[in-house]
Parts: C-alpha cells; structure tokens; sequence
C-alpha cells in the first residue's frame, strides 16, 4: 500500500523553500517519525513547544514504513500494540486482523498523524546525519544529509532499536547480476519473485515471516541458515466483531491490566508456578495448551523460564518437539532445531505455518554454520562445499541494534565529544532516556530502558511521558538545560546489568547483547526488570524531583 500523502511530501533539498531559514529557535528537534517520534511530537506540542520531527523515510511509520517486505506483521495483539493515550482514538480504529500486517500499521500511523494534526509538523526525507550542542547558546544544531538544518534547545532522538541495517560483506557481491534485497528497505512497488530461483539469509523474526509468505509464490527456495530460532505458532485471524466489542468494552481496564505485567503484553491470569513444580504430564498440558492458544503464551507459561536453565530447557525441549511432530524430514527438523542457548534469549519468532514450509518440494535448507557462505558469483551463492545458482538473493540479516540509531547519528556534546568513544565498552545511559556529557538530548526508548523487552506502545507512551513531565518540571522552573549525572548514569549501567544478570538473557547470541555485529562489545542493552518496575522507577525519580539530572538556567 502507498501512504496517502505521497504527493505531498516535502523533500530535503537544501533549495527548497525552508520555513526555518531565519534559524528561529524550536523548542524541540523530534528525529523520527515512527510510533515514538509521532507520539513526541503529539506530546511535546500539547505543551505548547514548538516542535519539528525530521525523518529519514518518504512516509511516517518508522518501522512498519521501511519493513515492507512479503509477510511483515506485528506479534503482539493489535489491540494492544496501538496508542493508549486517546480513548477516542482507541474506540474509533478498527484493526482487521488480530496481528495487524505492516500495510494496516502503516495505514493506522498516517491515521494518528492525520487525525491529531501532526503531519505539517513533519519533514520527510530528511535524514539527520549531524548533531552538534553549542554549549554558549545552550542549542542543538541538527543537519540532514540534504543540507537543511534546525536549531533547538531540545534533541529528541526517536530512532527505534532497530533501524540500521546489518548486510553482510561477502566477496563477489557487486558481480551478482541477480537483484539483491533487504527486508528492511523493501521497495514500494510489489517486487516479482513468482518462478524466480530465491535465496533468503537469515532465519530472525523477519526471515521466518518473509520465508514462510514467499515459499507458494518462488519457483525454488533456498534458506541460508546460520542459527535456528524457536518459532511459536501466531494463530492470527481476521478481527472477530464480538471479541473486538468485549474488548473495546473495557478497553482501559484492559491496558492497564497487560501494564501490569512484565512485558505490557498480556492481561492474562497471573502464572505462579515454577515449571519443575509440576509433573511431566501436566507441563506438558500446559505448553500444548499455550501453543494452541497462539502467541508467546509457551514462554509466559511458568514463573522461571526465563530465570533457570533447567525450566527453560523444558519450554526449549517441548517446542523441539513440535518441530519433530511437523517436519517430515528427521534430518531437516534436526537441523531447524534450536539447540545451545536457552528459549526466549534470542527474541522468540512467532510465524503462521513456518516450519510447515520445509515439506515443501521447493524448499531447500541450507546451514551456512557448518558449511559457510564464501562469495557470490555473477548468477550464484557459493558456500565452502556447493554452489547455489540464484535470480533473486534477500538479506533477512537484522541490524545493528539498539545503539546503532544513535552512534550513527554524528552527535556531538560540548566541545566536540563524541558518543562512540564514551560508549566503547557498552551504552551509556540513566533511564534509557539521557546521558552524562550531552545536555538536553533525550532518546525514547534508547539503549537500557525497556526497549523492545515490553510492549512497543506502551513503552513509548511511558518514556515520552516521563520526558514531557521532565520538561514541564524544569521549564516551571526557569531551567533550560538538563543532564543526567555520570553518578546516577554508573548506577543505572550497574542497576541495568544486575537485572539482566538474574536472568538467563545475557546467555543469548542475540542482537540484544550486540553478537550479531562483530566487534560490538557484549553487553545486554535493554532493562529486564519489566514494564510496571520500569515505571515505578520512573515514577519514584519523578517524586523525588528528578534525581538523578542537573539542571541549570542557561
Ligand atoms: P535478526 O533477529 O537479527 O535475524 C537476522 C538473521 O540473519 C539471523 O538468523 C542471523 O543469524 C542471520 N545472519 C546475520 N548475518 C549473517 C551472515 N553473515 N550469514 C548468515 N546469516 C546471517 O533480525 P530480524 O530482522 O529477523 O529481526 C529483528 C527484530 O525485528 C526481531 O527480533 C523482532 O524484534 C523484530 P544469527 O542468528 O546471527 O546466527
């Protein structure tokens, strides 16, 4: 689908007539417009600043704008993954599946755009590639690859965990006369893989999805696996009316209840027990039960999944299982099977039929960790042992996550300090929001907050809540310039690898601990402690008049 205001789009070029070329002095540069940098900007102006969001892409959405490719879809319940902060907004959208594909979650976020009078506030094509404090004029100056530059006091970088891409380096790649794709920059026009010899890299979350919707259409199928996933089955559907009316009924008891628990996700009955609390046969009960249900329930099922070996080696063994039960190749489930790191510690994948797609006749596994991708050639993909002749090659190959946004954005605090260097042994951060050194720049769900460990929305909604409330405090204050203390940022760093270290996360080769990016120093970037501690924290700070953060004047 094509977003409706692509006629209109502002483009970055320097000539164009800039309403800012007076250099007026904005309350707040919003870089972004996904879901976070949408909400900012709607936040921050109800204040009453003056705000511009600058974004890299020809359309708002961030993620679900760039993730365009076949089988993108949302795996949390769309009721649940949408604003919360608008009941009106909440009642009048109508979500048409219960996983909403990429095409309505681009659809809802022009909507909200629109609807709450966001979108001339909004500068597309403008990819911010400099951002510089002036420690004189207390301003951030942020300029974009096309030369168009705004000054503000405040930096709002709402860049998502996941928006740079990783595309391996293999030799021979230019010579490949085939097309070349990545998942996350998908073309606009459909692109024709109907009778075409496809190979697909990556078997994450995207790959799962991007496999399981082209495998019908391609002529043949090769799948270039380095790790196995644990997959889950999503059972989505179309939207039943009745469920949706129940849900709209009580809708904000609802989301209160899912904020409760530990990932924003659920409103489900509170779980109690251990997994090795149980016999064999009722766990097993439970799993099947969980499984059917559809979703991460197979991980949500017991109190210690993701705290001790022993129980997760019980959910990892029962979906190994299913893999068994549904690929007719022993050899081929074996090798799709999970093995060496615990369930849940590489995000859980959650597909509609995947593991199914390996029956097909033509669909061929290819495991590049014992037999390894060594170059490209004019028409094929050669790994150490064989040679694979291709039309078509997708990288499903992630990105270098959640740092990666801001480390590339060429900021600079004070005196020309760069953050790179500050970072070189891990992220940095108090509350996921500020760091020490960098006055007034503020990241939504940046490196150490909650991230993408809890639901997307919610998350957001609570950070840029927190932040706006921050900034209400110090401007009633007279305070123009904020920062967080290298004190409270050590005891955040501290607090963020405690709780990790509780958990059986920091044992994952994820991307949330930078494996999937050589040289990316091994650290678990996200807070584990949960949505509703996550917020108490905040909300305890908040009390105490925002310890934690300098304020000054000027
Ligand atoms: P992921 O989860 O990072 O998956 C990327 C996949 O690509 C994963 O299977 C990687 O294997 C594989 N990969 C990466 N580099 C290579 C090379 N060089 N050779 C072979 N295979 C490679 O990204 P996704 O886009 O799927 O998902 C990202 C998030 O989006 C997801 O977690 C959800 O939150 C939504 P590896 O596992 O590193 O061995």
């Amino acid at each position: 689908m094509t977003s409706p205001s692509a006629e209109s789009r502002p483009v970055d070029d320097p000539a164009r007539e800039d309403p800012d070329q007076d250099g007026a002095l904005l309350d707040a540069v919003v870089v972004g417009a996904g879901f976070a940098g949408i909400y900012a900007l709607h936040r921050l102006r109800r204040l009453g600043m003056r705000v511009e969001v600058l974004e890299a892409g020809d359309g708002v959405g961030g993620t679900w704008h760039w993730n365009r490719y076949p089988g993108a879809r949302v795996d949390v319940e769309s009721l649940l993954y949408s604003y919360s902060f608008s009941p009106e907004l909440q009642q009048e959208w109508r979500w048409l599946h219960r996983y909403a594909p990429q095409a309505e979650l681009q659809q809802y976020a022009d909507h909200v755009v629109d609807r709450f009078g966001l979108r001339e506030h909004i500068t597309l094509n403008a990819r911010v590639v400099a951002a510089n404090y002036d420690a004189g004029e207390n301003t951030w100056t942020v300029t974009t690859e096309g030369g168009l530059t705004r000054r503000a006091r405040y930096l709002v970088a709402a860049l998502g965990s996941l928006s740079i891409v990783n595309t391996p380096s293999i030799p021979g790649l230019d010579d490949f006369d085939g097309l070349t794709l990545h998942t996350s920059q998908w073309p606009e026009e459909p692109v024709a893989l109907r009778g075409k010899r496809v190979g697909v890299i990556g078997t994450g979350s995207t790959g799962i999805q991007l496999i399981t919707a082209i495998a019908p259409e391609v002529e043949h199928l090769h799948v270039f696996q380095r790790t196995p996933n644990f997959s889950l089955p999503i059972t989505n559907a179309p939207m039943d009316p009745e469920y949706e009316r129940g849900f709209k009924q009580d809708y904000g008891d609802r989301v209160e209840a899912a904020r409760q628990s530990s990932g924003g996700l659920s409103a489900g009955a509170p779980v109690i027990r251990s997994a090795l609390d149980v016999s064999e046969s009722e766990r097993q009960r439970i799993y099947e039960e969980a499984w059917q249900a559809g979703g991460a329930g197979v991980l949500r099922a017991f109190t210690d999944l993701m705290t001790n070996r022993e129980a997760n080696e019980t959910a990892a063994e029962f979906v190994r299982s299913k893999i068994r039960e549904i690929v007719r190749d022993p050899d081929v489930a074996e090798r799709l099977s999970p093995r060496g790191y615990p369930i849940g510690t590489k995000r859980i994948c959650m597909d509609t039929g995947y593991f199914e797609t390996f029956n097909r006749p033509n669909v061929t596994l290819v495991d590049v960790r014992s037999d390894s991708i060594v170059k490209m050639t004019e028409s094929s993909l050669e790994t150490a042992s064989d040679s694979y002749p291709l039309d078509v090659v997708i990288f499903a190959t992630g990105f270098d996550a959640v740092t990666g946004p801001i480390l590339n954005m060429g900021v600079t605090g004070p005196g020309g300090t760069e953050l790179p260097p500050r970072w070189e042994n891990g992220p940095r951060t108090f509350l996921g929001l500020a760091t020490s050194g960098f006055p007034n720049l503020f990241m939504v769900g940046g490196p150490l907050s909650l991230g993408v460990l809890a639901n997307g929305f919610f998350a957001i909604e609570q950070h840029v809540d927190f932040l706006a409330n921050l900034l209400e405090w110090a401007r009633e204050r007279g305070y123009g310039r904020i920062e967080a203390t290298p004190e409270a940022e050590d005891g955040w760093v501290r607090h963020v690898a405690e709780l990790a270290h509780r958990t059986l996360y920091p044992e994952g080769p994820s991307w949330y601990v930078g494996a999937n990016i050589e040289g990316k120093p091994r650290v678990f970037m996200l807070y584990s402690g949960g949505f509703a501690n996550f917020r108490r924290e905040c909300e305890e700070i908040a009390r105490s008049d925002y310890e934690g953060f300098v304020f000054s004047s000027s």
